[in-house]
């Protein structure tokens, strides 16, 4: 997920960088001490409508959050296959949970589907990919205080400066607003918060007080962030109530078609639902995409782009919108990948867990979730015992193996 989090703050970013080339130099480096900078930035701040007892309150005894700038800089520590990257994100432990999520939140999932139309599994393949469910908001581990890693990107991080120092802006006004104190704002190196590990821009813009407590809260309980999410995907992503995201399909023997065609064209070519039905006989559009050749191939409609708008990556889409399926009830794609595994069982993954931790791999836990801890862990064994690629994947040749003993 930080990898996610991180990935959509980079695009926003680069996309504001790349508006702003004939502004100031992107490279100029600060001169000015922090509060000599905070100080000078408090123009800015006035300038936006914050108040000045707010920028004063939180600016005036803030200590910048320098380890910040080595995360902006941070390479992917893990290459994942396609395979890997969805059996990862669409675990067992997700699946189980969201549908517990389902049940718990049925009522209100109800209530905002029939306000937005959107899907209730999109929500919470989004809910369960973005924050595990709350989880990083019950339980923030690996989140930090917010206001101070954006003032110290805005303050010191010469790359897509005017990106961090609107984004500080908007976390001020929302401090200004009194949706959350800063102490309690935490969220991921860059500022990434609440349930939908949404910037401070997308609070201000597309959050809804749907609890009607008189703030849009990126905390507390999820009624704020769902309701959120089923607009942003209106609104930013142009989605459709009443249609699918697209089909796992199933291509006519020696098949090469590619592009977009109707559903009713794809039909007519022969193409099919991996689950035996025919396609719908519709107008609506889909583009045919297969992410590894030999593996599954699928027919992407709208909804699916309008997923899309959250992170602009067919994997992270095709995560969210399965995850979504999953919880539903849904089984797992048809069609294997080539050289992939089935997805290991939550018990699968908390043995691996138990097993590295016995042999000295700490994995931080025996959840059975895999995060960072449990991936260094599994690289390191896979060092030690020579199974390569040493890719730190916690799967079914590494339980395997580690069955086998040392
Ligand atoms: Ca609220």
């Amino acid at each position: 997920m930080a990898h996610q989090i991180t990935r959509r703050a980079v695009l926003a970013g680069a996309a504001s960088a790349a508006s702003l080339v004939c502004g100031p130099s992107q490279s100029q480096t600060t001169r000015l001490t922090f509060p000599q900078w905070a100080g000078a930035f408090r123009a800015r701040a006035l300038a936006r409508g914050i108040s000045a007892a707010t920028y004063d309150r939180v600016m005036g005894s803030l200590k910048p959050d320098t380890s910040v700038y080595a995360l902006d800089r941070a390479q992917p520590e893990f290459q994942e296959a396609v395979w890997q990257y969805l059996n990862r994100r669409v675990s067992d432990w997700r699946i189980t949970t969201g549908r517990e999520r389902a049940r718990e939140y049925a009522p209100l999932l109800e209530r905002i589907e029939r306000e937005y139309g959107v899907d209730r599994h999109i929500m919470l393949g989004l809910w369960g990919m973005e924050s595990a469910f709350g989880d990083v908001v019950e339980n923030p581990k690996h989140m930090r205080p917010v206001l101070p890693a954006l003032a110290a990107l805005a303050w010191g991080e010469p790359r897509r400066r005017s990106y961090w120092e609107q984004e500080l802006l908007n976390a001020l006004v929302i401090v200004g607003r009194g949706w959350g104190d800063p102490n309690s704002m935490i969220g991921s190196w860059a500022g990434a918060m609440g349930h939908t590990q949404w910037m401070p821009e997308v609070w201000l813009n597309c959050g809804v007080d749907f609890n009607k407590d008189g703030r849009i809260s990126p905390f507390g309980p999820p009624d704020d962030a769902l309701a959120g999410t089923a607009q942003y995907l209106l609104r930013r992503g142009g989605y459709r109530r009443g249609v699918g995201w697209g089909y796992e399909v199933r291509l006519p023997g020696g098949a090469s078609a590619s592009g977009t065609r109707t559903l009713a064209a794809w039909r007519d070519l022969g193409v099919a639902r991996v689950n035996g039905q025919a396609l719908p006989s519709s107008a609506e559009t889909a583009r045919l995409w297969q992410p590894v050749a030999g593996g599954p191939a699928f027919l992407l409609a709208r909804n699916f782009d309008a997923v899309k708008s959250y992170n602009p990556a067919n994997t992270y889409a095709l995560a969210i919108v399965h995850l979504g399926d999953r919880i539903r009830g849904d089984g797992p794609f048809v069609q294997p990948f080539p050289g992939g595994e089935r997805t290991p069982t939550l018990a699968e993954v908390r043995e691996i867990q138990r097993r590295l931790t016995e042999q000295g791999f700490d994995t931080g836990g025996t959840d059975g979730r895999v995060g960072r801890d449990t991936m260094v862990a599994v690289r390191a064994f896979q060092r030690k015992v020579g199974l390569a690629p040493a890719d730190g994947y916690a799967g079914l040749r590494v339980l395997a193996r580690l069955r086998q003993g040392t």
